[in-house]
């Protein structure tokens, strides 16, 4: 198992997300990451820093292949001095207009939970970066189990719009990088729909991804994460959604993760390569949901994951208590390496 971290994720800090008109505290802090890092450490797992990122190569490529390059352009290019925070949402055409960067952002987001900070761009191209190393591991025969440990995370980016605290979708980066090298599958567990994730592979037989979540009825992303959206064209059939209710326990979830590992490993799929989007949001602490998954069931879920015996790249995505975060991710950890 290789562990890979972004030590320049601290570069990006939100202060503030805006809920109904309400300014409230970010929950998405640079102390998750430190967290991670220090129970890993203190579980004597050895991290490779992944220390930057140069915007060029096949990082370029791959990124413009998953998302707009207008979009990734324009995050690349605009520099703020202060928190950047859309007002106007562009709901037609992309139109790349001269006005406040306020009005272009409105362009490329949904929601007001995912500003832009003066170096947003250097933390999440590292942790694109990071993901894209631990595919190569992968394709390159070097590694056959690499875990990602970073942020800004990235399963709410789509082709065009970001938002959710994310801004590039690190786990379609990873994905898309070994579709050229087998048939992937993309499993997100994290509390929250991959609504980002399923938008960028929605209409692709090559990579099929898979989201258990809260039911959006209840929780962001509100408009996408139902179980009729299976995928369209060429994709039909290769999405699937598991929303849930409130409250669902380690004995609750096994069964749905069973089904959803049954689906991805059909003989129709056969994929070669897993990508795991990891949210720890599902755990019975979690300040922002409501699922009760116990820290030791991180353990099991790990192992369960770990039968489908294909070389994996696990990309952290939530997960908001800060104190419990690291401990949990050491017990995945651990459970997927059996
Ligand atoms: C990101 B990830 C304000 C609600 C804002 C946004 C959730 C983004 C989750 N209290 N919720 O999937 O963990
Ligand atoms: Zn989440």
């Amino acid at each position: 198992m290789t562990i890979l971290y972004t030590p320049n994720h601290h570069l990006h800090h939100p202060q503030h997300e805006i809920f109904n008109g309400e300014v409230l505290a970010h929950a998405e802090v640079p102390d998750r990451v430190d967290n991670m890092v220090a129970a890993l450490q203190a579980a004597e797992y050895d991290l490779e820093a992944v220390n930057e990122a140069t915007y060029e190569g096949q990082l370029q490529a791959v990124i413009e292949q998953i998302h707009d390059p207008r979009y990734v352009h324009w995050l690349q290019q605009t520099s703020v001095t202060e928190p950047l925070y859309p007002s106007v949402f562009n709901h037609g055409e992309t139109a790349l207009v001269h006005g406040h960067p306020s009005i272009q952002w409105g362009n490329f987001c949904t929601d007001l939970f995912t500003p832009i900070m003066p170096q947003t761009w250097s933390a999440a191209v590292t942790m694109a970066e990071a993901s894209l190393q631990a595919a190569e591991l992968l394709a390159s025969h070097q590694q056959r189990l690499v875990t990602v440990v970073g942020r800004p995370p990235g399963h709410h980016a789509g082709k065009s719009r970001v938002g959710g605290y994310c801004y590039l979708n690190n786990a379609a980066v990873a994905a898309h990088h070994l579709s050229a090298h087998g048939r992937v599958a993309v499993l997100d567990v994290d509390y929250h729909h991959g609504n980002g994730t399923q938008d960028i592979f929605y209409e692709r037989a090559d990579v099929i991804t898979c989201s258990i979540h809260a039911h959006p009825d209840r929780k962001f992303p509100y408009f996408a994460g139902l179980d009729t959206e299976i995928g369209t064209g060429p994709g039909l059939n290769c999405n699937r959604n598991f929303p849930l209710p409130a409250g669902i326990t380690d004995q609750e979830y096994q069964p749905i993760l069973e089904s959803a590992l049954a689906w991805l490993a059909q003989p129709q799929h056969q994929p070669e390569y897993l990508i795991i989007s990891l949210g720890l949001d599902t755990h019975e602490s979690d300040p922002i949901a409501d699922f009760q998954l116990t820290t030791a069931y991180y353990r099991q879920m790990a192992t369960t994951l770990s039968d489908l015996h294909l070389p994996t790249v696990v990309v952290l995505e939530g997960g908001y208590n800060t104190k419990v975060i690291g401990e949990n991710l050491v017990n995945f950890v651990q459970g997927l390496a059996n």
